[in-house]
Protein backbone atom coordinates (compact mmCIF):
# COMPACT_ATOMS: atom_id res chain seq x y z
CA UNK A 1 0.00 0.00 0.00
CA UNK A 2 1.21 3.89 -0.75
CA UNK A 3 2.96 5.17 2.15
CA UNK A 4 1.40 8.32 4.01
CA UNK A 5 3.55 8.64 7.10
CA UNK A 6 7.08 9.55 6.08
CA UNK A 7 10.04 10.85 8.32
CA UNK A 8 11.78 14.03 6.49
CA UNK A 9 15.11 13.91 8.10
CA UNK A 10 16.95 17.76 6.96
CA UNK A 11 13.72 19.22 7.15
CA UNK A 12 15.15 22.86 7.90
CA UNK A 13 17.22 22.64 4.79
CA UNK A 14 16.91 24.35 1.66
CA UNK A 15 14.99 21.36 0.00
CA UNK A 16 13.77 20.06 3.19
CA UNK A 17 11.75 23.64 3.63
CA UNK A 18 10.62 23.45 -0.01
CA UNK A 19 9.23 19.63 0.82
CA UNK A 20 7.50 19.99 3.65
CA UNK A 21 5.47 22.91 1.34
CA UNK A 22 4.90 21.04 -1.81
CA UNK A 23 4.36 17.07 -0.31
CA UNK A 24 1.82 17.27 1.99
CA UNK A 25 -0.57 17.97 -1.17
CA UNK A 26 0.12 13.90 -2.34
CA UNK A 27 -1.43 12.87 0.30
CA UNK A 28 1.65 12.43 2.67
CA UNK A 29 1.86 13.05 6.67
CA UNK A 30 5.61 14.25 7.12
CA UNK A 31 7.32 13.73 10.06
CA UNK A 32 10.20 16.81 10.12
CA UNK A 33 13.49 16.09 11.81
CA UNK A 34 16.28 18.35 12.20
CA UNK A 35 19.35 19.03 13.88
CA UNK A 36 17.95 22.24 14.27
CA UNK A 37 14.49 24.11 15.50
CA UNK A 38 12.47 23.89 12.65
CA UNK A 39 10.61 27.26 11.48
CA UNK A 40 6.81 26.63 11.37
CA UNK A 41 6.98 23.28 12.94
CA UNK A 42 7.29 23.15 16.32
CA UNK A 43 6.49 19.62 16.74
CA UNK A 44 9.30 18.52 14.80
CA UNK A 45 12.18 15.87 16.22
CA UNK A 46 15.48 18.09 16.88
CA UNK A 47 18.18 15.56 17.12
CA UNK A 48 21.27 14.84 16.21
CA UNK A 49 22.26 12.00 13.24
CA UNK A 50 24.58 10.75 15.70
CA UNK A 51 21.98 10.09 18.31
CA UNK A 52 21.14 5.97 17.06
CA UNK A 53 18.27 6.63 20.42
CA UNK A 54 16.46 9.17 18.81
CA UNK A 55 16.54 8.11 15.47
CA UNK A 56 15.33 4.64 16.51
CA UNK A 57 12.24 6.83 18.26
CA UNK A 58 11.60 8.82 14.92
CA UNK A 59 12.12 5.89 12.32
CA UNK A 60 9.29 3.89 14.58
CA UNK A 61 5.82 3.68 12.53
CA UNK A 62 6.58 5.54 9.63
CA UNK A 63 6.15 3.92 6.09
CA UNK A 64 9.53 5.03 4.36
CA UNK A 65 12.07 8.24 5.19
CA UNK A 66 13.65 11.30 3.25
CA UNK A 67 16.90 11.51 3.88
CA UNK A 68 17.73 15.19 2.70
CA UNK A 69 19.78 15.74 6.60
CA UNK A 70 23.41 15.94 6.23
CA UNK A 71 25.75 18.46 4.89
CA UNK A 72 24.90 19.93 1.73
CA UNK A 73 28.53 20.98 0.53
CA UNK A 74 32.06 20.79 0.83
CA UNK A 75 33.35 20.74 4.11
CA UNK A 76 36.47 19.08 6.72
CA UNK A 77 36.41 15.27 5.88
CA UNK A 78 35.50 14.93 9.81
CA UNK A 79 32.68 16.50 9.74
CA UNK A 80 31.61 14.91 6.47
CA UNK A 81 32.30 11.82 8.09
CA UNK A 82 30.40 12.58 10.99
CA UNK A 83 27.00 14.24 9.65
CA UNK A 84 26.73 12.21 6.33
CA UNK A 85 28.88 8.93 6.26
CA UNK A 86 28.41 7.74 10.09
CA UNK A 87 25.22 10.02 9.93
CA UNK A 88 23.47 8.05 7.20
CA UNK A 89 24.43 4.30 8.63
CA UNK A 90 23.07 5.14 12.04
CA UNK A 91 19.71 6.06 9.74
CA UNK A 92 19.84 2.97 7.96
CA UNK A 93 20.20 0.88 10.76
CA UNK A 94 17.43 2.60 12.71
CA UNK A 95 15.05 1.71 9.76
CA UNK A 96 16.21 -2.01 9.63
CA UNK A 97 16.03 -2.43 13.50
CA UNK A 98 12.32 -0.77 13.01
CA UNK A 99 11.42 -2.21 9.98
CA UNK A 100 11.09 0.67 7.91
CA UNK A 101 10.79 -0.35 4.19
CA UNK A 102 11.93 2.26 1.82
CA UNK A 103 14.13 4.90 1.63
CA UNK A 104 14.54 8.25 -0.69
CA UNK A 105 17.99 9.00 -0.11
CA UNK A 106 19.38 12.72 -1.06
CA UNK A 107 22.24 11.30 -3.22
CA UNK A 108 23.69 14.42 -5.26
CA UNK A 109 25.55 15.31 -9.13
CA UNK A 110 28.79 15.34 -7.11
CA UNK A 111 28.85 12.00 -6.90
CA UNK A 112 29.66 11.92 -10.37
CA UNK A 113 30.86 14.94 -10.26
CA UNK A 114 34.42 14.36 -12.45
CA UNK A 115 32.07 12.89 -14.77
CA UNK A 116 32.85 14.74 -18.67
CA UNK A 117 29.88 16.79 -19.30
CA UNK A 118 28.02 16.06 -22.39
CA UNK A 119 28.21 19.06 -24.97
CA UNK A 120 25.36 19.40 -28.08
CA UNK A 121 24.83 15.95 -29.84
CA UNK A 122 26.94 13.63 -27.11
CA UNK A 123 25.14 10.88 -25.16
CA UNK A 124 23.78 12.22 -22.19
CA UNK A 125 25.03 10.80 -18.91
CA UNK A 126 23.93 7.50 -17.92
CA UNK A 127 23.17 5.86 -14.03
CA UNK A 128 25.65 3.46 -14.14
CA UNK A 129 28.55 5.76 -14.94
CA UNK A 130 31.23 4.91 -12.70
CA UNK A 131 31.51 6.95 -9.09
CA UNK A 132 34.08 10.36 -9.66
CA UNK A 133 33.14 12.28 -6.80
CA UNK A 134 34.32 15.99 -6.86
CA UNK A 135 34.95 16.67 -2.88
CA UNK A 136 34.97 15.19 0.30
CA UNK A 137 30.97 15.88 0.15
CA UNK A 138 30.50 14.02 -2.83
CA UNK A 139 32.13 11.02 -1.33
CA UNK A 140 29.93 10.73 1.08
CA UNK A 141 27.06 11.03 -1.29
CA UNK A 142 29.25 7.77 -3.21
CA UNK A 143 28.92 6.03 -0.06
CA UNK A 144 25.71 6.31 1.10
CA UNK A 145 24.31 4.90 -2.62
CA UNK A 146 26.62 2.21 -1.61
CA UNK A 147 25.14 1.60 1.77
CA UNK A 148 22.01 1.97 0.34
CA UNK A 149 22.42 -1.33 -2.02
CA UNK A 150 24.79 -3.18 0.50
CA UNK A 151 20.87 -2.59 2.90
CA UNK A 152 18.91 -3.54 -0.02
CA UNK A 153 21.45 -6.73 -0.59
CA UNK A 154 21.66 -7.91 2.91
CA UNK A 155 18.27 -6.72 4.61
CA UNK A 156 15.83 -5.63 1.95
CA UNK A 157 15.38 -1.97 2.71
CA UNK A 158 14.88 -0.74 -0.25
CA UNK A 159 16.08 2.51 -1.49
CA UNK A 160 15.87 5.36 -4.16
CA UNK A 161 19.14 6.78 -4.60
CA UNK A 162 18.65 10.45 -6.34
CA UNK A 163 21.13 12.35 -7.72
CA UNK A 164 19.71 15.43 -7.57
CA UNK A 165 20.69 18.04 -10.02
CA UNK A 166 20.24 22.12 -8.28
CA UNK A 167 16.70 22.21 -6.41
CA UNK A 168 16.00 25.91 -5.80
CA UNK A 169 13.03 28.16 -6.67
CA UNK A 170 15.00 29.46 -9.97
CA UNK A 171 18.32 28.40 -11.76
CA UNK A 172 20.51 31.06 -10.96
CA UNK A 173 23.71 30.16 -12.70
CA UNK A 174 24.81 28.77 -16.83
CA UNK A 175 25.14 25.38 -15.26
CA UNK A 176 21.86 25.15 -13.63
CA UNK A 177 20.22 25.47 -16.79
CA UNK A 178 21.53 21.91 -17.32
CA UNK A 179 21.26 20.75 -13.54
CA UNK A 180 17.86 22.09 -11.96
CA UNK A 181 15.34 20.34 -10.53
CA UNK A 182 12.36 22.97 -9.97
CA UNK A 183 10.77 21.87 -6.22
CA UNK A 184 7.31 21.05 -7.86
CA UNK A 185 9.66 18.45 -10.11
CA UNK A 186 11.28 17.64 -7.07
CA UNK A 187 8.00 16.98 -5.11
CA UNK A 188 6.82 14.97 -7.85
CA UNK A 189 9.99 12.83 -7.96
CA UNK A 190 10.06 11.79 -4.34
CA UNK A 191 6.23 11.30 -4.69
CA UNK A 192 7.42 9.19 -7.25
CA UNK A 193 10.07 6.93 -5.29
CA UNK A 194 7.91 6.40 -2.53
CA UNK A 195 4.93 5.47 -4.37
CA UNK A 196 6.92 3.53 -7.56
CA UNK A 197 6.52 -0.95 -6.58
CA UNK A 198 9.57 -2.83 -6.08
CA UNK A 199 12.59 -0.52 -6.58
CA UNK A 200 15.30 -2.66 -4.93
CA UNK A 201 18.13 -0.09 -5.04
CA UNK A 202 17.72 1.99 -8.26
CA UNK A 203 19.28 5.35 -9.02
CA UNK A 204 17.71 8.18 -10.66
CA UNK A 205 18.56 11.60 -11.50
CA UNK A 206 17.00 14.57 -10.29
CA UNK A 207 16.58 17.31 -12.97
CA UNK A 208 13.64 18.93 -14.40
CA UNK A 209 13.03 18.42 -17.95
CA UNK A 210 15.90 20.76 -19.20
CA UNK A 211 16.24 21.46 -22.70
CA UNK A 212 20.23 21.57 -21.94
CA UNK A 213 19.97 18.50 -19.54
CA UNK A 214 22.82 16.38 -19.52
CA UNK A 215 21.43 13.42 -17.25
CA UNK A 216 19.55 10.24 -18.47
CA UNK A 217 16.30 10.73 -17.04
CA UNK A 218 15.16 7.22 -18.00
CA UNK A 219 15.44 5.38 -14.32
CA UNK A 220 13.07 8.11 -12.75
CA UNK A 221 10.83 8.43 -15.46
CA UNK A 222 10.54 4.48 -15.43
CA UNK A 223 9.16 5.05 -11.66
CA UNK A 224 6.89 6.85 -13.04
CA UNK A 225 8.32 10.52 -12.71
CA UNK A 226 7.15 12.53 -15.38
CA UNK A 227 8.87 16.30 -14.64
CA UNK A 228 6.45 19.59 -16.11
CA UNK A 229 9.34 22.23 -15.76
CA UNK A 230 12.32 23.09 -18.04
CA UNK A 231 14.99 25.91 -17.42
CA UNK A 232 15.32 26.88 -20.50
CA UNK A 233 12.40 30.69 -20.37
CA UNK A 234 15.64 31.35 -17.91
CA UNK A 235 18.42 30.69 -20.38
CA UNK A 236 18.67 33.89 -22.25
CA UNK A 237 18.85 36.33 -19.25
CA UNK A 238 21.29 33.92 -17.53
CA UNK A 239 23.66 33.48 -20.68
CA UNK A 240 23.34 37.24 -21.22
CA UNK A 241 24.16 37.85 -17.56
CA UNK A 242 27.07 35.48 -16.50
CA UNK A 243 28.58 34.50 -20.40
CA UNK A 244 29.01 30.98 -21.27
CA UNK A 245 31.58 28.77 -19.49
CA UNK A 246 34.76 29.69 -20.84
CA UNK A 247 36.27 26.56 -23.30
CA UNK A 248 38.20 24.51 -21.01
CA UNK A 249 37.05 25.34 -17.83
CA UNK A 250 35.21 23.21 -14.92
CA UNK A 251 31.96 24.63 -15.53
CA UNK A 252 32.82 23.59 -19.42
CA UNK A 253 34.21 20.36 -18.80
CA UNK A 254 32.64 18.44 -15.57
CA UNK A 255 29.33 17.67 -14.70
CA UNK A 256 30.55 19.10 -11.11
CA UNK A 257 31.53 21.97 -13.04
CA UNK A 258 32.98 24.83 -9.64
CA UNK A 259 32.89 22.09 -7.41
CA UNK A 260 35.83 20.66 -9.31
CA UNK A 261 38.35 23.50 -8.64
CA UNK A 262 36.90 25.17 -6.10
CA UNK A 263 33.92 24.15 -4.13
CA UNK A 264 31.97 25.94 -1.88
CA UNK A 265 32.22 25.75 2.07
CA UNK A 266 29.67 25.12 4.73
CA UNK A 267 29.64 27.35 6.44
CA UNK A 268 29.85 25.98 10.35
C1 LIG B 1 24.67 20.03 -4.28
O1 LIG B 1 24.85 18.84 -4.06
C2 LIG B 1 24.50 21.02 -3.19
O2 LIG B 1 23.93 20.44 -2.04
C3 LIG B 1 23.66 22.21 -3.62
O3 LIG B 1 23.81 23.23 -2.65
C4 LIG B 1 24.01 22.72 -5.01
O4 LIG B 1 25.19 23.41 -4.95
C5 LIG B 1 24.05 21.59 -6.01
O5 LIG B 1 24.76 20.47 -5.56
C6 LIG B 1 24.64 22.00 -7.35
O6 LIG B 1 25.49 21.28 -7.88
O7 LIG B 1 24.20 23.01 -7.88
Amino acid sequence: SAPRTVLLTGAAGGVGTLMRELLPPYGYELRPLDVVPVQGAPDAIVADLADRTALREAVRGVDAVVHLAGISLEADFEKIMAANIAGTYNLYEAAREEGVRRVVLASSNHAVGFTRRPHEGEPLVPVDTPHRPDTFYGLSKCFGEDLAQLYWDLHGVETVSVRIGSCFPEPTSVRMLSMWLSPADCARLLHASLTAGSVGHTVVYGSSANTRAWWDLSTARALGFDPQDDSEPYAEKLIADKGLPAEGSADDLYVGGHFCVNPPRWPH
